[in-house]
């Protein structure tokens, strides 16, 4: 692979651009791997890149039947950050969000993380209540976070109404090395560098059934052919049920779209990224200058990847209270994402039912961030067949055993 340099740039531009390679390569589909990877978004993507860098693993397939982050992981509204409730995330969310910080040099693809801080807004007093709990458990973790007063919330967001008279500011979480990063440039650069590792990227592809006997998994059937392998790992968001059944099993998973918004271009005049997760709304804004927003997750089950007037009209009227200037801008664009929602809005990660099939799944509403810890942390769990440290604690076996990891507060959109 090529290396992407301001020297590389500047030789292109001497011969016209005729020299730069494709980002990765395009294989034809193999008959037999040692392992494959069902979902070229995000956590597929990266799951593969430390199987193959971590682990020296590396004749692996990730096959996805769209394009590489058509899923969630390109239309997903890309906060970062780990500030969690629980130990067991903010100890994944925090390696996620570390690796961020140096993900543009390790993969030599500007990914764009821009830590400009994320803020969670107290509009109820139990809300208020709730983040300083948060803030405390951070503490304790390792995971540097802090409580702003409405006054330092106003210094920081000049454009916000803070005096509201339904749901006045009353305080604020803050993560100043939370932010944001470009959603689909993650996928490409984990897909560029797992490509040169040797990972085969395989794009317009279905996987249509998964194949096993005495318990243990042999491979998939895809639209271009069956495949063998000796492990398979499902990392497929939305449509984890649907995989689980061709596997044999069910999960404790409702799939819900997730929408979003973004308004037409304007000068910059917020460079934070705030949630109002009272009233189910969010905002920050784009390299372009859009204002990028969105709400909670659909109330009902469904697998629509589009937006809705209503939904429009419930985000929008929910943050107009504290960002009146809202008001005066037009729609651009909306979307949807099929999001994976478990009952206490954590991941599974971790072993299934079926042996050598593994899954990462569940990330509901909050994946994004995620994608550098939970790609690290499924690679180590496949190579050594066990749960590794940071996926140990998101076992599927936690829903029969009752060990919720709850998260229904600082998944903020969740519910
Ligand atoms: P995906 O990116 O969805 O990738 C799964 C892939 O599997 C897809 O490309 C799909 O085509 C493929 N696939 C499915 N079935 C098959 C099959 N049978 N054969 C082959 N391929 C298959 N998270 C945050 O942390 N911060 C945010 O700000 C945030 N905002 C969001 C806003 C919206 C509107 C949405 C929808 C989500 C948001 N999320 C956010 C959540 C985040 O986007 C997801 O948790 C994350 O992207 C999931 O990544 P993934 O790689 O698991 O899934
Ligand atoms: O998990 O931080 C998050 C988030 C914000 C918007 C959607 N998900």
């Amino acid at each position: 692979m090529r290396k992407y340099s301001a020297f590389a740039i500047a030789r292109e531009a001497f011969r016209h651009h005729s020299g730069w390679q494709r980002a990765w390569r395009a294989p034809s589909l193999k008959k037999s791997y040692e392992v494959v990877i069902v979902g070229g978004g995000g956590h597929g993507l990266a799951t593969a890149y430390y199987l193959a860098k971590n682990h020296g693993i590396r004749d692996i397939a990730v096959i996805e039947k769209g394009w590489l982050g058509g899923g969630n992981t390109g239309r997903n509204t890309t906060i970062i950050r780990s500030n969690y409730l629980q130990d067991e995330s903010a100890a994944i969310y925090e390696k996620a969000r570390g690796l961020y910080e140096g993900l543009s040099a390790e993969l030599n693809y500007n990914i764009m993380f821009s830590p400009r801080g994320v803020m969670m807004l107290a509009q109820t007093e139990h809300e208020l209540r709730g983040y300083h709990r948060i803030n405390q458990a951070n503490a304790i973790q390792g995971v540097a976070t802090e409580m702003l007063t409405p006054e330092q919330v106003k210094a920081k967001v000049p454009i916000m109404e803070i005096n509201g008279p339904r749901y006045p500011v009353l305080g604020a979480l803050w993560q100043a090395r939370g932010g944001t990063a470009r959603h689909d440039a993650v996928a490409w650069g984990y897909a560029r560098a797992a490509s040169d590792l040797g990972v085969d990227i395989i794009q317009q592809t279905e996987v249509t059934g998964i194949t096993q006997s005495g318990g243990q998994v042999t491979g998939v059937r895809t639209t271009r052919g069956d495949v063998a392998c000796k492990k398979l790992g499902i990392v497929v968001a939305g449509h984890s049920g649907v995989l689980a059944e061709m596997a044999g099993f069910r999960l404790p998973i409702e799939s819900v779209s997730l929408q979003a918004l973004v308004s037409e271009p304007i000068k910059p005049c917020i460079d934070v990224v705030v949630m109002a997760n009272t009233v189910h709304g969010y905002l920050s804004q784009s390299d372009k200058g859009e204002l990028v927003i969105g709400g909670g997750a659909d109330g009902y089950n469904n697998y629509t990847q589009r937006g809705s007037f209503h939904h429009v009209e419930e985000t929008v009227r929910a943050l107009i209270e504290t960002f009146p200037i809202i008001s005066r801008l037009k729609q651009l664009r909306q979307w949807g994402g099929i999001v994976d929602m478990t009952g206490d809005r954590s991941p599974i990660i971790g072993k299934t039912p079926l042996g050598g099939c593994f899954i990462n799944c569940g990330w509901g509403t909050g994946g994004f961030k995620s994608i550098p810890g939970s790609g690290w942390a499924l690679a180590a769990t496949m190579a050594k067949g066990e749960p590794d440290g940071l996926a140990a604690p998101f076992g599927l076996a936690r829903f029969a055993e009752g060990r919720f990891i709850d998260e229904s507060v600082a998944a903020g959109v969740a519910h």
